[in-house]
């Protein structure tokens, strides 16, 4: 069995709650349940989600051994985290970087993307559905080896 870890950051534990009209009234319980729909046998999900930049790199570092790849949704720390950007350096398999809303069309500060550096795809302004493109991706990407 092949795992591929959920990574989301700050503020998103509210998703469904938080902002409805830029993040949607789906939460990360849907989130899990839809990305773990679209995988074949032998992949299977692991949800994370934290407030706290040093747990996420925490979780990036046990992906190392434990995780074939990483969908992340860095939340605020995609504009901030130089940190996570050097912990997704150490991982070897495929990232795939997703924000829910498209943070090309906010404020600038948003424009900028430390996680970006690294990232195999970026998808931006699909609400949740993007995170179910990026597993089905990382999920093609293990297949082909
Ligand atoms: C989520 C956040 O919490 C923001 O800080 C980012 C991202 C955008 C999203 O669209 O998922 O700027």
């Amino acid at each position: 069995m092949q795992t591929i870890l959920i990574l989301n950051g700050p503020n998103l534990n509210l998703l469904g709650k938080r902002q409805p009209e830029i993040y949607g009234s789906e939460t990360l319980a849907d989130v899990e349940a839809r990305c773990r729909a679209i995988c074949p046998a032998g992949i299977d999900i692991e949800v994370q989600q934290s407030n706290h930049e040093g747990q996420i790199i925490d979780w990036i570092h046990a992906a190392r051994e434990s995780a074939a790849g990483i969908v992340i949704n860095p939340a605020a720390f995609t504009h901030t985290s130089v940190a996570i950007l050097d912990a997704l350096n150490t991982f070897e398999g495929p990232v795939i970087e997703v924000h829910i809303s498209n943070v090309h069309k906010r404020e600038s500060f948003r424009h900028h993307s430390y996680v970006s550096l690294r990232a195999d795809g970026v998808i931006a302004g699909l609400g949740i559905e993007g995170y179910v493109a990026a597993t089905r991706r990382i999920c093609t990407l293990l297949a082909s080896g």
